[in-house]
Parts: C-alpha cells; structure tokens; sequence
C-alpha cells in the first residue's frame, strides 16, 4: 500500500473511532487521589466507620465497627431470610445507582466483547473514567446489605402511606421508587446534585425529580455525621462537595 493511502486509511480510522467515542465525559477531571477501585472506595469508607458510633443510613442502625450494625435500638427486622448474610452486614451503596451513569458507556450494552458477563463488570474491566466514577468518594453510604439489594437500581421517590416492611424501619420500596427515612433524604439529595454536578450531561437530576429533591435537601439539612463524612472525603479526594460543605442551594 502506497505511504499517503495508509495514511489516509489510518486518518479514516481514527476519525471513525471518534465519531463513535462518546462525548460525555471528555470534560470530567479527577483528581490524582481519585480511586479507580470501587472496592477500595468502600474500605476506606468503612474505616471512616470504625468506632466512630455513627449510623448507617437506611434505619439509622448503630454502625458496631465498620462492618456491621446494631439492630437493636433501630427496630430493623430482616424481611426475607433471617439467615441471609446480607441482613447482618454492612455495604456501601452508590446512592445514584452506578447502572444510572454506567448504561451511557458503550462497555455496558450487550455483548460488546465476548469475555464480558454483564454491563457492569465489562465497563469496569475496559473504562478507566467509569471506573473512577464508580468509586467516587461522594457517591456512597453505608446500609444495610439487605436493604441495598432491595433498593437495587430503584431511583428515590415519595410513597403514599406508611408500609414499614422491616421491622421499624422506616424504609418503603415499590416496582418504581424506594423512599428512604426523612433523617437521610437531604444526605441523599445533596449526593445527587454533586453527581449531577460532577458528571454532567447524564440527567442524573432533571425535570422529573428536582424539585423533590430540592424539598428534601431543604427539610433535613447537614448533619455533624454528613458534616464529619465530608471532611473526610474531602481531604481524601481533594475537592468539596458545595452542597455539604457551602450549604450550597441546591
Ligand atoms: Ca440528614
């Protein structure tokens, strides 16, 4: 092939893969502290835990050392087994589901290379920028394992009535929403609003659940632990999140 047609070719190809790049998130900086593990994210968090006596978010259980909570004093009652691991132990969650940014990546639709199992583990193993947005600091909270798989991928919402379905736990779900207990929705809301901030382009808060979380941000302002959590994200990641820390309208 003569020098300029492969270069040429080359020009082509490369203008191709750009065309198809995706645009989103070309402008998202991170920085030098920002993990790129999820799961190191959630041990460092974890540690925050550790004998601080704080609650974890969903019932307001007593964190015991990190890993686990207390579920005499919250009332919390497992719903579906009693055995279950999950009921006794203590995850992060990803307050903005990370299915909700990661369904934007071309690594999480079906079959995009054939050693991939699902969305999720594909777009970690291939995207360096979906990865560091997975184990942004920001993004987590500790609750209850059970009550993590039970809210899934559901995105906040307000239910009419009061279905307590684990024990005094005031945490209700339905086929569309989860609601969680009054004392965590500003935590929730303010989380929403730096992901929508820090990652933009995604609709991570839009026209349909603004104003409620606008309400909620209003109604259950920063607390000393959200206080507390925050300046130690802060001083890991390198950057605030103004809606704790400046108290910022959101
Ligand atoms: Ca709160």
């Amino acid at each position: 092939m003569k020098k300029w047609a492969f270069g040429l070719l080359i020009l082509f190809a490369c203008g191709e893969r750009d065309e198809r790049k995706p645009i989103f998130y070309e402008g998202y900086a991170f920085t030098e502290n920002h993990l790129q593990d999820y799961s190191t994210a959630g041990e460092l968090i974890r540690d925050f835990f550790r004998d601080k006596k704080f609650k974890e978010s969903y019932c307001g259980c007593k964190i015991s050392d990190g890993k686990r909570f207390d579920p005499s004093e919250c009332g919390y009652k497992s719903k579906f087994s009693s055995t279950n691991q999950n009921t006794r132990e203590l995850q992060h969650e990803h307050v903005v589901p990370a299915s909700r940014f990661g369904v934007y990546f071309p690594e999480w639709q079906p079959n995009y290379r054939p050693d991939c199992t699902s969305g999720r583990t594909c777009t970690s193993k291939y995207n360096a920028v979906y990865k560091k947005m997975e184990a942004d600091l920001w993004n987590l909270l500790p609750v209850i394992g059970e009550l993590n798989n039970v809210r899934s991928d559901l995105p906040p919402g307000e239910i009419p009535g009061e279905r307590k379905e684990f024990g005094d736990c005031d945490f209700e779900y339905s086929a569309t929403v989860f609601e969680p207990r009054p004392a965590v929705r500003g935590d929730i809301a303010r989380i929403y609003f730096y992901m929508d901030h820090k990652y933009p382009g995604l609709g991570i808060v839009a026209d349909d659940n603004r104003e409620m979380l606008q309400k909620w941000a209003r109604n259950d302002p920063v607390t000393r632990q959200e206080k507390l959590l925050a300046d130690f994200i802060a001083e890991y990641q390198g950057y605030e999140n103004p809606f704790v820390s400046e108290d910022r309208e959101p």
